[in-house]
């Protein structure tokens, strides 16, 4: 039998894909060494073509907080699919997750199903511009949303992992209105109010950073946007493409107690499948064509197999005690990690929020994208090299959060911790 190799595979793949992947973060150019080519997953688990398995905390990005191939998740796709993997067309199914996701995030009066986060936050982004008339948006520096030009400002994530300056490609007139301001830093914020008066759209912000590392609000940081957007009739965009049912089963919204004007999705609500939705006040998404004069259109929006993925994969999240088991488990991680540093000598950083955290390679507190770009990024490719010797597969990037699913069992974690011990060890 012809048994290709990981290395056989990526070389082959050089001449498919650009970089050989199919998105830049996955191709290990952070860690060093060659991605691995996987053959499947099942529950907390990867395994590649090499036959190796790994315990897995990258979890597709996020999306995947029941698991690989989790056996109700996979029945619900099956069935959908015996009945056709499209129609173009409404189905029950999009109201059903639809509600599901109002349930979970009452803010939300009204939603878009998209195929993927870039799509919904960009769409959001358009209809926000629309409902106020007025062009500039604030992020800020280190947040992601996706690959939309004007969104490709000092951005996290893939852009910051390779160190990227901005995407060539996007022209400046696309970025013009764009401006950046400094997360947890409300007087950036409020200087580019008072500089651009009745100028500014909207704000998006990651509600809980996640894609330079984890970092959190600082107290009041949200309500502070809530209350600035509101002073200077701007729109406030929470960007819960990974927060979402991920920190909360509310979202960042409702574990920080801040409802924004409209909210953006992704990740679990596919439960691996291509979804992205973006939402919130009646009176701005009936703004949306055909309700309105918003243009947003999709092919494959709201297709069935996404969407009895998501559905399942919410129903699931829903169901008593589980949510509860997946923040214990989180924090038995996360403090054994913390353990296993000191125990190593060395100094980390750890963030962690509901069922996503990092462990940054440095000795400050890590609070905004300053202070986690001087994380000792060596050392962190070192450590995800141990682990993955170890079979514990992290983000391949410090600038990347790590999450935890319902199938990581006490004995999975416990595995974890002890081939972390052994890696943190070595990178002395
Ligand atoms: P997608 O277009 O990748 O579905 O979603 C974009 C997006 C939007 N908003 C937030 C807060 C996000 O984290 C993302 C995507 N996250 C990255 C991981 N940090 C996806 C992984 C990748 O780009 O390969």
């Amino acid at each position: 039998m012809n048994i290709q190799t990981s290395k056989d595979l990526f070389q082959q793949a050089q001449s498919v894909l650009p970089g050989g992947v199919d998105s830049p973060v996955r191709a290990f150019r952070a860690v060093g060494g060659q991605p691995l080519f996987i053959e499947r997953g099942e529950g907390p688990y990867l395994f590649d073509v090499d036959g190796n398995r790994f315990i897995d905390y990258v979890l597709s990005w996020g999306p995947l907080i029941l698991g690989h191939a989790h056996p109700e998740v996979v029945a619900a796709v099956q069935k959908a699919a015996a009945g056709g993997t499209s129609y173009g067309a409404p189905s029950p199914l999009e109201i059903e997750l639809g509600r599901l996701v109002q349930e979970l995030m009452p803010n939300i009066e009204l939603l878009r199903f998209v195929n993927s986060g870039t799509e919904a936050t960009m769409s959001a982004l358009r209809l926000a511009r629309a409902f106020t008339k007025r062009n500039k948006i604030i992020k800020f520096e280190g947040c992601y949303h996706g690959h939309a030009d004007m969104l490709l400002v000092q951005a996290g994530s893939g852009v910051a992992t390779l160190g990227l300056p901005d995407s060539p490609g996007v022209p400046p007139a696309t970025v013009q209105d764009t401006l950046v301001a400094r997360f947890n830093d409300l007087d950036s914020v409020s200087a580019l109010f008072e500089a651009y008066p009745d100028g500014i759209a909207v704000v998006i912000v990651e509600p809980v950073a996640g894609n330079m590392g984890v970092v959190p609000p600082a107290d009041g940081f949200l309500s502070g946007l809530r209350q600035l957007t509101q002073d200077n009739g701007s729109l406030l965009i929470f960007d819960e493409v990974m927060t979402g049912f991920r920190v909360h089963l509310g979202g960042a919204q409702a574990l920080y107690d801040v409802q924004p004007d409209l909210t953006t999705l992704g990740k679990v609500i596919g439960g691996g499948l291509p979804v992205g939705a973006y939402g919130g006040r009646a009176d701005i998404m009936s703004m949306i064509a055909p309700s309105g004069p918003v243009y947003q259109a999709g092919t494959l929006s709201g297709n069935p197999l996404a969407m009895a993925a998501g559905i399942t994969t919410l129903e699931v999240l829903k169901r008593p005690d589980t949510w509860q088991a997946l923040e214990d488990a989180t924090t038995v991680l996360t403090n054994g990690i913390g353990d296993a540093a000191q125990a190593a000598g060395i100094s980390i950083w750890g963030n962690r929020v509901g069922t996503m955290f990092a462990s940054f390679f440095t000795e400050t507190p890590v609070t905004d994208w300053d202070s986690a770009k001087i994380s000792d990024t060596d050392r962190f490719g070192r450590f995800f090299q141990g682990c993955l010797e170890r079979g514990v597969y992290l983000a391949p990037s410090q600038f990347e959060a790590g999450f935890m699913s319902i199938a990581h069992d006490e004995q999975v974690v416990a595995a974890t911790l002890d081939a972390m011990t052994e890696a943190m060890k070595e990178v002395r």
